[in-house]
């Protein structure tokens, strides 16, 4: 198979790239990698693969490109592939949505992310790493701060259907793992309370690639 995926499955950020790869139809070899393990911290691993220790690591046996972080490497399927399955960022020559686009990806790294794999970290991944107790008066926080964040969003979603305006994108994508990670914690009754976001938001868990990943 071309491309090989060194990941874990049910990891987060494994399913963002899984999600791109869905939506252009593309199969991939996954090579799993123990989290639990902590097979992500071997010294062949963090040489050859990924020298921060994380997953998913990509690599392309047709181009011989090898890349980690998960946004770069839906960004290289998005270029590679552009032309096959769903379009999913636009390209540098259409300067106004590439423009656009390059706002909502930072959008979702700048006010969202860090917010809620901190409330995933607070809520499930601490206890799991031995590093204590949930603080739930943290988790309260954070979610207040994702709610300043939402109305936000509200607002660019009240205008158009996607962050980066009438496409869907790979910004928009990128919210998946993490928002349906937090669901449970108090984001789907966070959701409820905007409704360009919520329409937003169901739109994006409906699709045929996130139900796959999370089948
Ligand atoms: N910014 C990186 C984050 C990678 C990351 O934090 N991966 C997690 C799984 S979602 C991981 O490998 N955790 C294992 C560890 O930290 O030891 C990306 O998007 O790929």
């Amino acid at each position: 198979m071309t491309l090989k995926l060194y990941g874990f499955v049910h990891s987060t950020c494994t399913r963002r790239v899984r999600t791109a790869l869905a939506e252009k139809g593309l199969d991939v070899e996954i090579v799993p990698v123990d989290l639990a393990k902590g097979e992500q911290k071997t010294s062949s691993y963090l040489n050859d693969l990924q020298p921060f220790g994380k997953v998913p690591v990509l690599q392309d046996t047709e181009t011989g490109i090898q890349i980690y972080e998960s946004r770069a490497i839906t960004q290289y399927i998005a270029t590679k592939y552009r032309g096959q399955g769903t379009d999913l960022a636009p390209p540098e020559s259409d300067l106004k949505a590439f423009a656009y686009y390059q706002q909502a990806l930072s959008i979702e790294q700048s006010y969202f992310d860090p917010l809620a794999s901190q409330i995933a970290y607070e809520k499930v991944f601490k206890a799991r790493k031995g590093h204590g107790e949930t603080d739930e008066a943290r988790v309260q926080s954070l979610f207040s701060q994702l709610e300043l964040t939402l109305e936000g969003y509200e607002r660019v979603l009240s205008k158009q259907p996607y962050l980066a305006g009438q496409q869907l994108t790979l910004a928009d994508l990128a919210h998946l793992p993490y928002g349906a990670f937090i669901e449970p914690f108090g984001f789907t009754e966070l959701v409820s309370k905007f409704p360009h976001v919520q329409k937003w938001w169901e739109g994006l868990k409906a699709r045929e690639s996130w139900k796959k990943v999370t089948a």
